[in-house]
C-alpha cells in the first residue's frame, strides 16, 4: 500500500480524505481492467467511473467550481492502479474544462452527460504545425449565416475516434496570433468531421488525427467570447496541468511500492537488496522526489481552490517537476528489478511506457520551463 500520510497535510479537508478512501476501495475492486481492446476498455472505464459517481468531480455544473484537489487526488489514485483508468477520467475533465469554466447553461447540458459517464469528451487543440505554439493555430472558423464553418486538421487528439464531442480551437481572425482564436463545442457526428488516422503510441490509448471539411457549428457552439480562445485554452491548462503532475505522482508511488517489494524480497550475497547502501540511496532519492512532487502538485491545486485568479507558474512547476521526477523514479524502480524490469507484463515495464507521454502532453517540459522563467523574470 502506497504511503498516504500526505493526506494529513493542511492542503486537504475531511471530504478529500473521504473521497480518497472511497476511490481506493473502488480501485481495489475494479482495477486494472483488460487493455486488450483499448477503445472498449476506455468506454467501459468512463461508464464505470460515471456509475460510481467519481466522474462528477471531472466537471463543474452551473454555480459549482472545479475542485482541483479532488481532481488531483482522483488522478493520483487511479494512475497508481491503472494508467488507462486515469486517462479515461482525465479526458472527461480536460475535454470539458472550457465548458466547466466558461460554458452557457445549454452547453452545460453536455456536462451532465460527461459527468455521468454517458458521453465521452475530447480536447482538440494540437495541429500538425502547432503543438507548443498554440498562437500558430491554423484551423479556421469562418463566419457564416447562423454560425461558423470550420476547416482544418487536428492531431494527437486523445479520445479521437471514440469521443461523442470535442472542444475545438480555431482561428476566427479578430487579430493575428493568440488574439484571433475561439473555442467551440463540436459534436462528433457533425457533418464534415472525420477521423483521418488512428495513431498508436507506446502506452496505448485512443488517439487520432481529425479532419474538418467545412463543419458547420451554430452560434450556440461558441464557448466564451470570439477571439478569446487562446486565453480560454491557457486557463483550462492552468487547472489541468497540476492534475498531470498528480497522475505522474501516482505512477511514481506505484513504482516505489514495486521497488520496495523487490528490494526486500530479492537476495544478493546472502542478504536482501535493501541491505545494500547503494540500493538504500536509490530508495531515499525516490521517496524524496515523490514528496517534493506531491508538495508542488497539491500547492498548485490548493492555491486554485483557495481562489487564486491565475496559478500559471504553480501549475507549470507542478507539471514539470512531477513528470520529470516520476520518469526518474520509475527508471530507478525498473533498474532495481534487473532483467525482470524490462519483461513485458512487469508493472514497472508498463509504468516506464505509461509515464513518457506525460512529459509531452498539455505542455512539454520545455514549455513549462518557458512559462516559469517568464514569470520569474517578470
Ligand atoms: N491564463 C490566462 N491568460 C493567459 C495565460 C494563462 N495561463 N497565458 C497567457 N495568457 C494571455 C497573455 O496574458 C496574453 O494576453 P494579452 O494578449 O492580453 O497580453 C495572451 O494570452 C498571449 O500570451 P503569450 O504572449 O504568453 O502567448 P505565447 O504565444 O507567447 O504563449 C506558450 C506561449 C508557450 C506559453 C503557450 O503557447 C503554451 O502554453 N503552449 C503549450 C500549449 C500546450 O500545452 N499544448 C499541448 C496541447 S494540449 S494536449
Amino acid at each position: 500500500m502506497a504511503d498516504r500520510s500526505f493526506l494529513d497535510w493542511p492542503f486537504f479537508e475531511t471530504r478529500h480524505r473521504e473521497l480518497s478512501a472511497a476511490l481506493e476501495e473502488w480501485c481495489a475492486g475494479h482495477l486494472p481492467v483488460d487493455h486488450g481492446d483499448v477503445d472498449a476498455a476506455c468506454r467501459g472505464l468512463v461508464a464505470a467511473l460515471g456509475a460510481a459517481g467519481f466522474l462528477r468531480h471531472s466537471g463543474a455544473a452551473e454555480g459549482e467550481r472545479l475542485d482541483v484537489r479532488s481532481l488531483c487526488l482522483i488522478r493520483e489514485t487511479l494512475a497508481r492502479h491503472d494508467a488507462l483508468a486515469d486517462f479515461a477520467f482525465a479526458m472527461q475533465g480536460l475535454g470539458m474544462g472550457a465548458v466547466s469554466l466558461f460554458g452557457t447553461p445549454d452547453q452545460r447540458e453536455w456536462l451532465e452527460k460527461t459527468r455521468a459517464g454517458r458521453a465521452i469528451s475530447a480536447f482538440a487543440l494540437t495541429e500538425p504545425d502547432s503543438g507548443s505554439d498554440v498562437a500558430n493555430t491554423a484551423t479556421t472558423a469562418e463566419r457564416v449565416d447562423g454560425g461558423w464553418r470550420l476547416t482544418g486538421e487536428k492531431t494527437y487528439i486523445s479520445n479521437g475516434g471514440i469521443a461523442d464531442l470535442y472542444v475545438i480551437f480555431a482561428r476566427t481572425g479578430e487579430a493575428p496570433g493568440a488574439r484571433g482564436l475561439s473555442a467551440f463545442l463540436m459534436p462528433a457526428d457533425s457533418p464534415g468531421l472525420s477521423v483521418a488516422e488512428r495513431i498508436e503510441v507506446i502506452a496505448p490509448h485512443p488517439l487520432a488525427r481529425l479532419k474538418l471539411d467545412g463543419v458547420f457549428l451554430p452560434d450556440s457552439a461558441l464557448i466564451g467570447r470570439a477571439g478569446e480562445g487562446f486565453k480560454l485554452a491557457m486557463s483550462v491548462l492552468d487547472v489541468f496541468r497540476p492534475t498531470v503532475g498528480a497522475a505522474a505522482l501516482g505512477m511514481a508511488r506505484r513504482a516505489l511500492d514495486e521497488a520496495l517489494a523487490r528490494v526486500k524480497s530479492r537476495r544478493i550475497q546472502g542478504q536482501p537488496l535493501a541491505g545494500l547502501q547503494m540500493v538504500q540511496g536509490h530508495v531515499a532519492d525516490m521517496a524524496l522526489k515523490i514528496d517534493a512532487a506531491a508538495l508542488l502538485v497539491y500547492r498548485a491545486a490548493w492555491a486554485k481552490d483557495m481562489g487564486a485568479p491565475r496559478i500559471t507558474r504553480e501549475a507549470a512547476m507542478a507539471k514539470l517537476y512531477a513528470t520529470e521526477a516520476a520518469q526518474q523514479v520509475i527508471d530507478a524502480a525498473l533498474q532495481l528489478h534487473g532483467g525482470d524490469g524490462v519483461r513485458k507484463g512487469c508493472p514497472v515495464e508498463s509504468l516506464y511506457r505509461d509515464i513518457r507521454a506525460l512529459r509531452i502532453y498539455e505542455g512539454a517540459s520545455d514549455v513549462q520551463r518557458v512559462v516559469i522563467a517568464r514569470s520569474v523574470l517578470e
